[in-house]
């Protein structure tokens, strides 16, 4: 096969040439900066020049809308005086630096870009060089990497860990996900108890959580935080599904000593009728996916969640079976406010592996901003609770 270019590939291919070049002096000059700054300051240097190395990748889907055009920098600045209190949050190993990479790449590009939310990277160890600076280089906004201190991550030592083991090992034998895994646990408990404890988050009361390679097929053209504060909203979601039930069996039994105990938490006009079929007497397992979140810090700071919280980690149920941050989140989301506090943002396209939450035709993607397929989003699949989020509305 011999290779030729038509005259429409030359163009691309010097227009890249050029963009590479230009680039390569810039970084040049920019790296010399670099040298004599810490990388913190190296990257607000970064942030909103139009020397950003951000710009490269974003310019190569030109038929996507791109950044950086004297428009698109107005509106930037026009929404930042209106901007919320708010950072996109991600918590990553230093390992998953290509897939958080691609995620930050995909959020800046159909949405943040415009935006320019901070972001804030937690770790259990120091987050590496290599991780700071290629973030750094794809984000348009402040950065900031902070350590999760250890007593909130590691299991705390009144875990009984022969008792644990066994229920680590029952897992494995029957085959859940992540079963057998002490890491993935502490990552649950400190999603369910301790992120908006980190110093770093102190500052905001809102937080967009982000995973590595997750995607969002859809352009994001207003501002979901400022969507959030203006409906008095405190917690978004695009997905909901059900729990593995093996990975929370006591779980609801703790949920129903602590309210129980705590009727005062209980709101009135809550959100029970998603999360149980029979008035509350069991839990059907429905929760949002927690690995996407737009919510309010101020909920899970405020008393009656840490109070929840509290009651759930003594029972050492994070360790002795597997629960996770979302049935927890979901649980005390859905029943220590009203449920007209929780949004389902049906017109954010997103993916985690293996699901997808596309736009239907009345939202974004009838307005030409998506490239997922409709028909394929997973809210009305067998395995959605969407029906049942949608039935207590009816
Ligand atoms: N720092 C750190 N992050 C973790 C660890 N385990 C999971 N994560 C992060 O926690 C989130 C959920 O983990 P993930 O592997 O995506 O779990 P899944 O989505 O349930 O399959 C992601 O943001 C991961 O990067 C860990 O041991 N250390
Ligand atoms: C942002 O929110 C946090 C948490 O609610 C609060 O402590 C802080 O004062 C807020 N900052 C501004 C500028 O409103
Ligand atoms: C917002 O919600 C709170 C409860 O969290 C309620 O007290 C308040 O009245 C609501 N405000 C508006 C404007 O609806
Ligand atoms: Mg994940």
């Amino acid at each position: 096969m011999t290779l030729k270019f038509n005259s429409n590939t030359r163009r691309v291919l010097l227009i890249a040439f050029i963009g590479i070049t230009i680039h390569s002096i810039l970084s040049y000059t920019h790296e010399e900066y670099g040298r004599v700054t810490s990388l913190q300051n190296m990257k607000l240097d970064l942030s909103w020049g139009s020397q950003s190395g951000y710009q490269t990748p974003v310019a190569m889907n030109d038929h996507e809308q791109g950044v950086g055009t004297p428009t698109d920098q107005h509106e930037a600045a026009l929404m930042a005086q209106h901007k919320a209190n708010a950072t996109i949050l991600m918590l990553a190993r230093n390992g998953d630096v290509d897939s958080a990479v691609r995620s930050a790449m995909r959020l800046e590009d159909k949405f943040n870009s415009k935006f320019r939310y901070p972001w804030v990277f937690l770790n259990e160890e120091p987050f590496s060089d290599e991780f700071k600076l290629r973030i750094g280089n794809v984000v348009s906004g402040e950065v900031k990497f902070g350590q999760i201190p250890r007593e909130h991550w590691f299991q705390p030592d009144w875990i009984d860990e022969e008792y644990a083991k066994a229920s680590r090992d029952e897992l494995v034998s029957k085959n859940v996900i992540y079963g057998g895994s002490v890491s993935y646990r502490n990552m649950c408990r400190f999603n369910s108890g301790f992120f908006f404890l980190h110093p770093l988050l102190q500052e905001y009361k809102w937080y967009w959580r982000v995973e590595p390679d997750v995607t969002f097929p859809c352009h994001i053209d207003y501002d979901p935080f400022q969507y959030m504060e203006t409906h008095n909203k405190t917690y978004g979601f695009t997905i909901t599904l059900p729990e593995y039930v093996e990975t929370i069996p006591t779980l609801w039994d703790a949920t129903k000593e602590f309210t129980a105990e705590h009727p005062e938490y209980v709101a009135h006009g809550n959100s029970m009728g998603y999360l149980s079929e029979n008035n509350g007497d069991s839990y059907n397992n429905c929760h949002f996916w927690s690995n996407f979140e737009i919510a309010d810090m101020d909920f899970w700071r405020g008393e009656a969640y840490m109070k929840y919280f509290e009651h759930l980690d003594s029972k050492g149920g994070f360790y002795y079976e597997r629960w996770g941050d979302a049935p927890v989140h979901s649980i005390a989301a859905g029943l220590f406010q009203g449920k007209d506090k929780i949004h389902f943002f049906d017109d954010i396209g997103y993916g985690h592996a293996p699901f997808t939450h596309c736009p239907h035709d009345d939202g974004a993607w009838a307005r030409g901003k998506c490239s997922c397929n409709p028909e394929k989003s997973f809210d009305y699949e067998g395995w959605s609770c969407l029906k049942r989020w949608e039935r207590i509305f009816e």
